[in-house]
C-alpha cells in the first residue's frame, strides 16, 4: 500500500492541554508520529497542492483566523501556545472581532486544542498528505494511507477543536467529488465521534457519513455523535451514527461495523474514505474501548472486503508505545 507523510508535520507542537481543570502534557503530540514511522516503510512525501483544495471546506475567514491566531497572541504579549477561554453558547453572530480571545470564541469549540507557533504548517502538511493519498487511490491504487497529524475529524468549516485544526478526510473527500466522483462515504472508526466531518456534510446527500464511536452521552465531544443525528435536506439519511458504550470489546465493535459497512453497500460510492482513530485500543490513556492490537487487522479487513477503492486518513491514538504496532496491524487487513 502506498504510504504518506510529510515531516514538516511534526512542527506543530503545542505544550500543554486543559484537561480536568488542569494543565497536563498535550496527548496529541509529534512523538506519535515517530512511533507510526517506525512500522511503516517507503513513505512518500506529497506534492504541494495549494489552499484550494483546503478552501473548497473550509471559509476564509477560518483560514485567516489560522494562520494569525499564533501571531496575534504574541502581538498581544502572551506567552505559550494561543488558546480560547469565552465561547457564545447557543448562536454565534458574525460579529468580525477582532480580539484573539473572540476569535478563538468565533472558531474553536473546546480549549484542548492550542495554536502553536508552527499550527498553520503543520496542519496544511496533514492537508496535502490526505490529497496525496486521494490521488494515489483516483490513480488506481486499491488503498492508501495518510500518516496525518494534526488529526482533523473534529475541526468543522469554521472551527477547531479535539486536536483538529483542518478537516484532513473532509478535504479528500471533496476532492474526489471534485474530480468527478458522484458518490463518497466515510466511514470513521476512531473513538471519539467525528462531529467536524459530520457538521460539513450534513445537508450532503453525495457524502455519506458513518461513524462508529463512544456514546456522547459519556465522552468528548458530548453534544453531537448522537444516534438521532441522520442528516438534514438533501443529506437526510446520509448520517449514520453508531454509538457505542464505554467498554466496548471487539464483539460489540463487530455488530457495529457491519452495520456500517451495510449502509456504505447501500449508498454505492465511488470511494471510501476511512477516518481511523488508534483511540478504540485497549490501552488509549484516554479512550474506554477494549480492543487488541490484532482486533484492528480484523476491522481492517472486513472494510477491505466492501471492495472500494479505499483512502486511509489517520485520526486519533493516544497510546504511543502501541501506536505503530496498532496501525500497522490496521493496515496488514487491507
Ligand atoms: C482526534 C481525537 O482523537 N481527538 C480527541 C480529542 C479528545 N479531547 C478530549 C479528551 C481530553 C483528554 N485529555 C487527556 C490528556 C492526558 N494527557
Ligand atoms: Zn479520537
Amino acid at each position: 500500500m502506498k504510504l504518506f507523510f510529510d515531516p514538516r508535520q511534526l512542527d506543530h507542537a503545542p505544550a500543554l492541554e486543559l484537561h480536568n481543570g488542569g494543565y497536563v502534557p498535550y496527548a496529541e503530540h509529534p512523538g506519535r508520529v515517530k512511533n507510526m514511522l517506525a512500522r511503516l516503510t517507503e513513505t512518500e512525501a506529497p506534492t504541494d497542492r495549494g489552499e484550494t483544495p483546503i478552501a473548497r471546506i473550509h471559509g476564509p475567514a477560518y483560514l485567516a483566523f489560522l494562520k494569525s491566531a499564533h501571531r496575534q497572541w504574541v502581538d498581544a504579549g502572551r506567552a505559550g501556545d494561543a488558546t480560547g477561554y469565552v465561547w457564545p453558547i447557543v448562536g454565534r453572530r458574525p460579529l468580525h472581532l477582532q480580539r484573539i480571545d473572540a476569535q478563538f470564541g468565533q472558531y474553536s469549540f473546546d480549549a484542548a486544542s492550542p495554536v502553536a507557533a508552527q499550527t498553520w504548517d503543520g496542519a496544511y502538511w496533514a492537508a496535502q498528505t490526505a490529497l496525496a493519498a486521494t490521488d494515489a487511490v483516483l490513480n488506481g491504487a486499491p488503498a492508501a494511507f495518510a500518516l496525518c497529524r494534526p488529526p482533523g475529524h473534529h475541526a468543522g468549516a469554521d472551527y477547531l477543536g479535539g486536536y483538529c485544526y483542518l478537516n484532513n478526510v473532509a478535504i479528500a473527500a471533496q476532492a474526489a467529488i471534485d474530480a468527478g466522483k458522484a458518490r463518497v462515504a466515510i466511514l470513521d472508526v476512531d473513538y471519539h465521534h467525528g462531529n467536524g466531518t459530520q457538521d460539513i456534510f450534513y445537508d450532503r446527500g453525495d457524502v455519506l457519513f458513518v461513524s462508529i464511536h463512544a456514546d456522547p452521552v459519556t465522552d468528548y465531544p458530548f453534544f453531537w455523535g448522537h444516534a438521532d443525528e441522520c442528516g438534514d435536506g438533501a443529506g437526510e439519511g446520509a448520517n449514520l451514527n453508531i454509538p457505542l458504550p464505554r467498554g466496548t470489546g471487539m464483539a460489540d465493535y463487530q455488530v457495529a461495523l457491519k452495520t456500517a459497512l451495510y449502509s456504505i453497500a447501500a449508498f454505492a460510492p465511488e470511494v471510501l474514505l476511512v477516518s481511523f482513530g488508534a483511540d478504540t485500543y485497549e490501552g488509549d490513556p484516554i479512550s474506554q474501548f477494549k480492543l487488541k492490537t490484532e482486533d484492528f487487522t480484523e476491522i481492517a479487513a472486513q472494510i477491505s472486503a466492501a471492495d472500494l477503492p479505499t483512502v486511509i486518513v489517520m485520526e486519533g491514538g493516544y497510546a504511543t508505545e502501541a501506536l505503530g504496532d496498532n496501525v500497522a496491524s490496521f493496515l496488514s487487513g487491507f
